[in-house]
């Protein structure tokens, strides 16, 4: 049987003693170090504080190969998730066996000294097929695995110095002792966690109320706010929304915590190792949902796990975790009756009306700026929403022109630019190519590398403007299809991104021959001259292809206006 109440005694932490913290970062400052990755932090801070317990350090190899083969450490302790110090293979070549090393965050304080006792080159494919189920680079841990983390991992104890700064909500944030300790002075003998990366909903606020009625437990909503899944809502927003879900529970049953964990989202050992954060961090009971981090569809398009089995290897697992499983009850809404109810215990279902709003209609509706019913959600998280995810006509985008040198991109760019202002409500900016290389790129010339940079820079200065709400207009060459979704990919994080092509052929470029380049060009004057000694890769789906051999330049630029409009990025 499982232990019911919670031993809520101190865990054991890795901190050096308070007295001796400063002579050993002195001391450290000489060491060979490692500035640390995110996720590295994440985890060492996780370490540390006993979030890892059992884990004293980065794993060793043979740890490492127990976890990677069957969720055990050499010791035979349960533990589903490899926690690795990867680095490149110079800065492992520079490191002996014996050796310590300091451990620095991303601005240089030293947090930690490690003592490398192992130093191997891991099996990646391996790693992927068993800790994630499949060697498929759409799972984004997987492709972290191959294309991020270092080739070599190092591991050993670490004895830590101090933890991260965090200067974001530091009063919700703690660490399992200070859990512990508040838990103990509430007399909160059992604790139900729940887990989360997403804003909680009025269906979440009635499952997890429930989950603690049943188990008679108080609730505990601890939401992850180190590394989720890319393209999350961030956390800062996140926050904001649980505080204002608190208010909805009966006072003082249920408290929350920022966990600043790095998520995997490895599905079925992702939630056995939840649960034995949770226990650390002085939980009894633990929820487990449908899918629980779940990676999303794999490269054939189907799910990475079936969507229970989170729940069956919890289950497993549970009386060696010593933490309870509380199954996710799938909460719908009864429009009849205006209150939620479990999907499976809906008595007259087929003569009530069952209402539901996917994720995918959330967002729409967010970005559409349609209206989102108070039976879904909560107003003041709505709010909170709408101010991070402003509809699509008040968010910032790019309009990308690319094609030959004199083509009449900057000139409808131009056009466009006046048309934006004339109807204003957002700042907007013109990166014209010219422009952009007197000022941005000004010591560049025109070799493949050259344009590389320049394209670059022109993205992430608009991918700024985007972020910020703003309207980027760029009109270079970007002759190279590989930059232009480089840079595309860079945008589209923030905001639409809107690739036009001005298609006007070279023969057409060259008649016209404005500033006189062409001709100098087929002199051998000028070299590398896009078209003539240089590719150009025609872009094959641009959001809008524009002719400009019959059409005025007034036109064009309205071709590009009625394409904004019907992506609803402007007003109708
Ligand atoms: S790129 O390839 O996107 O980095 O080029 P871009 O920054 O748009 O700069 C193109 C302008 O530079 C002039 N120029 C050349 N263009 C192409 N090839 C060569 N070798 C070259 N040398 C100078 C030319 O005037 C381009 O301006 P636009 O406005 O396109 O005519």
């Amino acid at each position: 049987t499982i232990m019911m109440e919670n031993n809520l005694a101190p865990i054991s932490e890795l901190y050096v003693s308070h007295d001796s913290a400063e002579k050993m970062k002195f001391e450290a400052a000489q060491l060979p170090s490692w500035d640390l990755t995110a996720r590295q932090v994440c985890d060492l801070e996780l370490l540390m504080n006993g979030g890892f317990n059992p884990l004293k350090g980065f794993m060793s190899e043979a740890d490492y190969d127990g976890v990677v083969e069957n969720m055990r450490m050499a010791d035979g302790a349960l533990w589903p998730m490899p926690i690795t110090l990867d680095v490149p293979k110079k800065f492992a070549e520079s490191v002996e066996i014996g050796q310590d090393i300091a451990l620095r965050d991303p601005e240089g304080v030293i947090l930690a000294v490690m003592s490398v006792t192992d130093n191997w080159t891991p099996n990646k494919a391996l790693e992927a097929e068993k800790v994630f189920g499949a060697d498929d680079l759409a799972h984004p841990a997987v492709n972290y695995l191959h294309n991020t983390a270092g080739e070599v991992y190092l591991g050993g104890p670490i004895i830590g110095i101090q933890q991260p700064m965090h200067y974001d909500f530091r009063a919700r944030r703690n660490t399992p002792n200070e859990l512990r300790a508040y838990f103990r002075k509430m007399g909160w003998r059992k604790v139900v966690a729940f887990q989360t990366r997403n804003p909680l909903h009025r269906a979440h606020q009635e499952l997890t109320f429930r989950a603690a009625k049943e188990a008679q437990a108080n609730l505990l909503i601890h939401p992850v706010v180190g590394l989720t899944k890319p393209g999350d809502i961030d956390h800062f927003t996140r926050v904001r929304c649980y505080e204002a879900v608190l208010d909805q529970y009966p006072a003082s049953t249920t408290s929350m915590s920022l966990l600043n964990l790095a998520m995997r989202m490895a599905g079925p050992r992702e939630a056995v190792w939840h649960g034995l954060i949770r226990k650390n961090h002085g939980c009894t009971h633990f929820i487990v949902g449908r899918d629980h981090a779940g990676p999303g569809n794999n490269s054939q398009g189907e799910d990475f796990y079936g969507p229970y089995d989170a729940q069956d290897l919890f289950r497993a697992h549970e009386e060696e975790m010593g933490i309870k499983m509380v199954d996710f009850k799938h909460m719908v809404y009864v429009q009849d009756r205006a209150q939620y109810e479990p999907a499976d215990e809906i008595e007259d279902k087929d003569d009530v009306t069952i209402l539901n709003i996917s994720g995918t209609e959330l967002r729409r509706r967010l970005s559409e700026g349609l209206e989102i019913p108070e039976w879904f959600s909560f107003p003041a998280v709505v709010t909170e929403l709408r101010r991070t995810r402003p509809p699509r006509a008040q968010q910032g985008f790019t309009v990308f022109f690319t094609g030959f040198s004199g083509s009449g991109k900057s000139t409808i760019a131009n056009a466009l630019m006046v048309k934006l202002m004339e109807m204003g409500g957002r700042p907007t900016t013109l990166l014209d190519g010219d422009l952009v290389r007197k000022n941005l790129s000004s010591e560049l010339g025109f070799s493949k590398e050259h344009r590389d940079l320049n394209i670059r820079r022109i993205g992430y200065v608009a991918s700024e403007i985007t972020k910020n709400g703003g309207i980027a207009i760029c009109a270079p060459i970007a002759p190279y299809a590989t930059t232009r979704r480089a840079v595309r990919e860079d945008i589209e994080q923030f905001g639409a991104f809107l690739e036009v092509h001005v298609a006007t052929s070279i023969e057409e470029c060259e008649r016209r021959d404005r500033k006189g380049l062409y001709k100098l060009a087929r002199e051998g004057k000028i070299k590398e001259f896009t078209g003539i000694s240089d590719p150009y890769d025609v872009p094959e789906h641009p959001e809008l292809r524009i002719e400009t051999e019959n059409t005025d330049v007034d036109n064009c630029a309205h071709q590009v206006l009625l394409k904004l409009e019907s992506m609803g990025l402007i007003a109708a």
